[in-house]
Parts: C-alpha cells; sequence; structure tokens
C-alpha cells in the first residue's frame, strides 16, 4: 500500500538532469572557446554526479544538480597527482602540483622550460597558470573556483539557453553554484565542481567531496562519485523496466534526517546489495522485502562494526568501472572505523538503528 500510495519524487528528476545537462554542455562550450589558446587548464565535457544524476534524492526538496569538470593541463604544463600519506586510502589529503613540461621538441611553440622566462611573461601578460591559480606550485580550489565562476558570469550571456533562464551566482568557495529561474518562476540549483583524472580511471580528485572536511585551499579530496555515478548508470540499463532499486533507496535515505547515519552510508549498503541480490527481484511488490534486507544488512554491519567501502580494497568490482592499481591491492576501508574506537557511539548508533 505503501509503495503504490506514495508520490514519488523521482520521476520529473531524470527529465530535469537531462536540461541541466544541456544547458552545462553548452556554457561549457561557450567556455571552451574562450579559453582556446590560453595558458590556462582546459575544461572537460561534464559528467552528471551525485543523486539527483543517478536518479534518486535523499529527500522531497529540490536536489542539487551536481556535475563534475575534469580540468586537464594546458599545453606546456602538467598535472602532478600527490596522494597524501600512504595507507590513508581513499586519502582526504591530495594536492596537484603544476609542473612546466618541456615542449622544444614541437618547435613551434614556445618552451616555458627552456625560454626566457621575461619574455613569456610579457606575452602572456602574468596569465599563466601558476600566477593565477596556483598557492606556490599547487592547484588552488578556490582560486580555480573564483576563475571559473568569473568566467561563467561573462560568458552567460552568450550561451543559448540564456534566454529561457535567469542565471543567479550562488556564493560558493570551493565550486560554482548557480541558481536558474525560468519563466514561470521554477528555479534549478546547478553546482559545478571541478576535478583532475588520476590516470585513466574513474577516480577524481575533487575540488568539493560530501565527506571530506577540508582545511587547506590546496587539498583536492580523493572522489569515487564518477564511479559511483557509472554503477548506477550501468544498473539503470540492466534492470527490467519499472524497477523500483530507487524508491527503495530513496525511502531508506529519507528516513535518516537527525540521526548519525550518513546518506552516503546507507547509499554504500545499497550498492552492496544491488550488485547481489538479482536486479529482477527490486520490482514494486519485492519493495518492503528489500527494505528489510536493507536495514538487515545495516544492522549486521553495526554489529560487526564494519561497513566496507564499496571501491576500494575489493577485487570483484564490475570491470566497466575503472581504479587506479593501488585501490585493488589496498585492504577493504571501513566506513564505520569510528565506532571500533568509540563504544558510546557505537551503543548510539545501534540506539538510532532500533528507532530506524
Ligand atoms: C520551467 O521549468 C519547469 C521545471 O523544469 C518546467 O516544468 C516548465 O515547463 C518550465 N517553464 C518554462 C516556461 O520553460
Ligand atoms: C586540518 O585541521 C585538522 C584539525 O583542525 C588538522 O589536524 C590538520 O592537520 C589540518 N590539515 C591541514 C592540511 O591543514
Ligand atoms: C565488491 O563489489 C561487489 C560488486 O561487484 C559487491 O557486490 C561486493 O559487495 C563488494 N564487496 C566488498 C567487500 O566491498
Ligand atoms: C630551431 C629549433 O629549435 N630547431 C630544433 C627543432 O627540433 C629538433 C629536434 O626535435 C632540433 O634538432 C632542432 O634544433
Amino acid at each position: 500500500i505503501f509503495a503504490k500510495r506514495t508520490r514519488w519524487p523521482l520521476k520529473g528528476l531524470a527529465k530535469r538532469s537531462q536540461i541541466v545537462k544541456k544547458v552545462v554542455d553548452d556554457l561549457l562550450h561557450v567556455l571552451q572557446l574562450d579559453l582556446s589558446n590560453s595558458f590556462l587548464p582546459v575544461l572537460q565535457p561534464a559528467i552528471g554526479v551525485g543523486s539527483a544524476f543517478e536518479g534518486w534524492s535523499p529527500s522531497d526538496d529540490e536536489p542539487v544538480y551536481r556535475l563534475l569538470v575534469p580540468l586537464k593541463p594546458p599545453h606546456g604544463y602538467s598535472f602532478c597527482l600527490e596522494l597524501g600519506k600512504t595507507g590513508e586510502m581513499p586519502s582526504k589529503e591530495c594536492h596537484i602540483c603544476v609542473d612546466l613540461e618541456c615542449i622544444c621538441s614541437n618547435n613551434k611553440t614556445t618552451c616555458i622550460v627552456h625560454h626566457p622566462v621575461k619574455e613569456l611573461r610579457k606575452r602572456h601578460e602574468g596569465l599563466s597558470l601558476r600566477n593565477t591559480l596556483c598557492t606556490g606550485s599547487y592547484l588552488d580550489v578556490q582560486k580555480t573556483a573564483r576563475w571559473i565562476q568569473g568566467l561563467v558570469r561573462s560568458a552567460w550571456g552568450r550561451v543559448p539557453h540564456s534566454q529561457h533562464y535567469k542565471m543567479k551566482m550562488l556564493p560558493s568557495k570551493n565550486s560554482c553554484k548557480m541558481q536558474l529561474t525560468n519563466a514561470s518562476k521554477e528555479t534549478l540549483t546547478v553546482e559545478l565542481i571541478f576535478g583532475v583524472q588520476q590516470g585513466n580511471s574513474d577516480i577524481f580528485l575533487c575540488s568539493q567531496t560530501p565527506e571530506a572536511v577540508v582545511n587547506s585551499s590546496t587539498t583536492w579530496p580523493m572522489s569515487c562519485a564518477v564511479a559511483e555515478a557509472k554503477l548506477f548508470r550501468q544498473i539503470a540499463t540492466k534492470a527490467p523496466r519499472g524497477s523500483f532499486h530507487l524508491e527503495c533507496l530513496h525511502a531508506c535515505t529519507r528516513i535518516l534526517v537527525g540521526t548519525s547515519f550518513s546518506t552516503s552510508m546507507l547509499k554504500t549498503v545499497v550498492m552492496h546489495l544491488l550488485t547481489t541480490i538479482p536486479l529482477g527481484a527490486w520490482r514494486k511488490k519485492d519493495f518492503v522485502l528489500r527494505l528489510e534486507d536493507i536495514m538487515q544488512y545495516l544492522h549486521g554491519c553495526l554489529q560487526e562494526k564494519r561497513l566496507n567501502h564499496f571501491f576500494f580494497g575489493n577485487k570483484s568490482v564490475p570491470k566497466e568501472i575503472i581504479l587506479p592499481p593501488e585501490f585493488q591491492t589496498a585492504e577493504p576501508y571501513n566506513l564505520f572505523h569510528h565506532l571500533v574506537e568509540d563504544p558510546v557511539a557505537h551503543a548510539r548508533a545501534l540506539e538510532e538503528f532500533e528507532e530506524l
């Protein structure tokens, strides 16, 4: 009765996320033209990440549509990723060092390494990557965010969609957050975050992740958001029509408000179950059974004080998802490690679970 009578807010989500994707693609196209021939990072096509693009939402409110814009080094530079202390994975203490690359062999362009810097400085009037977006030799999250906010402001009027949406820039230190309002006064909140890809994998060092509390503007925490979005896309294509798995995830995450369980913990539980319980068994009529499975799995994790990170130290991740080699060789990462050391937190989590 609950599954049938509830007004599920997920229907319009897919449609609106497609609209947002189109607007952002057009916006990036304008920015890419503005930046061609500059010595500033190259913006790659945006990737929709987070719950809105995965097709679910942890609340009934309008979500934030979040997209990751991968950054590539401009010609003559390279990004060297420093992944923080070994052993602490997924690392929250990553840095992106901006190196100059010798491109002399090219002959046509001026190599920054081997050419008199003075001359170059004259040519680019201080607009080089290191001068504008770095602190020391490290790419700075906040400077990068301000740079993109400035680009978006100046480019918005030239984006084909700008006649249909009024754009208001919302304050954000680590991202470019915009409110788009259309003629019928309906608003969409769009957030562009930035990242540098780790090799050719689905793991990025990101300007912002939901979990990491970062206190240095040159810190880029490691993010699995792209890998997660890819997993959900893959499940959506494999699942039979009318699959109810996203509604299960929505129902479970909605009730977490006010507890010490985070949305990402519950999402991890559901990802484990979505890859073990056959996808044909997530229909509307299975709703109650699957909710029971989710709660039972969570209870088991609480008793063992162990919830494994889905991607980290997991040797059987679907092969379509590309992970850096160290993800496979690492020890599994326990998202409930805080419960091992803190008996008070453990007791409270068990109590909260009973209430859930
Ligand atoms: C405004 O946006 C809403 C939600 O995206 C949509 O349903 C509606 O048709 C839009 N109206 C106009 C005039 O574009
Ligand atoms: C961030 O703050 C924490 C605690 O306030 C501190 O232990 C840590 O070293 C800081 N990290 C950086 C990169 O400053
Ligand atoms: C590893 O990934 C598979 C999906 O391929 C998942 O079913 C399983 O729960 C994961 N195992 C661990 C220990 O993380
Ligand atoms: C003018 C100049 O720098 N020419 C160089 C072009 O590159 C080749 C090798 O790639 C050099 O041998 C030339 O001296």
